[in-house]
């Protein structure tokens, strides 16, 4: 099976350091997905926010990708977007973006939903909250690392980003569970150690062959 798989997914939520830094450091490792995910600023500076990064990410491998914004992905030109389940669905995000966003992720939370998604041929899709998470408002019932290797078989090709409440302690389970891609948004950005704990991670994935 032709697996796609990256390592380390970066998402952007309130971070300790300027927009500019974080993508910097992105681009530094060589991370390919960087999401832009602010749910609390208003649509002008979502725009803003994505030029600081997306002056850094052009014409480099990472990817910036805007969260649940199909209008605002058009706008500032993102590479990709990405959205949940309960977002408009891929189908009506072409409509609105056309050519000008290549790429799609989308959000899953159970087995059932990973079948679907694959479906739609995203470029990724996210799984979990593998364990309990404060970051999202309501977040779905955790879904533990027991069932990652088996989301990981329904998805084939397309790379699975575990997700929620992971961090440098637990990285390991999650990996060892049969990931093979992992998003930590609070262990990376509310941390002034954010460039150590990247590097760290890499190395971690490294390990894993990743
Ligand atoms: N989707 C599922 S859990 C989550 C999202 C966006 C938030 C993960 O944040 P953290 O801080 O890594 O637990
Ligand atoms: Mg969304």
């Amino acid at each position: 099976m032709i697996k796609n798989d990256f390592g380390l997914y970066l998402i952007i939520t309130k971070p300790f350091f300027p927009y500019k830094k974080i993508a910097e450091t992105a681009v530094k490792y060589n991370v390919k997905y960087l999401q832009l995910r602010e749910k609390e600023l208003c649509d002008r500076e979502i725009l803003q926010a994505a030029s600081e990064i997306m002056s850094v990410t052009d014409r480099t491998e990472t990817r910036f990708v805007l969260n649940d914004r199909a209008d605002l992905a058009y706008l500032c030109g993102a590479d990709c977007l990405h959205l949940g389940q309960d977002d408009i669905s891929i189908t009506d995000a072409k409509k609105i973006c056309g050519e000008n966003v290549c790429g799609y992720g989308l959000s899953t939370h159970n087995l059932e939903q990973v079948k679907e998604a694959v479906k739609l041929k995203p470029d990724y899709i996210g799984f979990g909250p593998i364990f309990q998470t404060p970051t999202k408002k309501k977040p779905d019932p955790v879904t533990g690392t027991e069932i990652i290797a088996e989301a990981v078989k329904l998805a084939g090709d397309v790379p699975v980003v575990a997700i929620g409440g992971i961090d440098g302690e637990n990285i390991t389970r999650v990996l060892n569970a049969g990931a093979r891609n992992v998003c930590m948004v609070r262990y990376l950005m509310d941390s002034i150690h954010f460039e150590t704990r990247v590097k760290e991670t890499v190395e971690i994935l490294n390990d894993y062959g990743l």
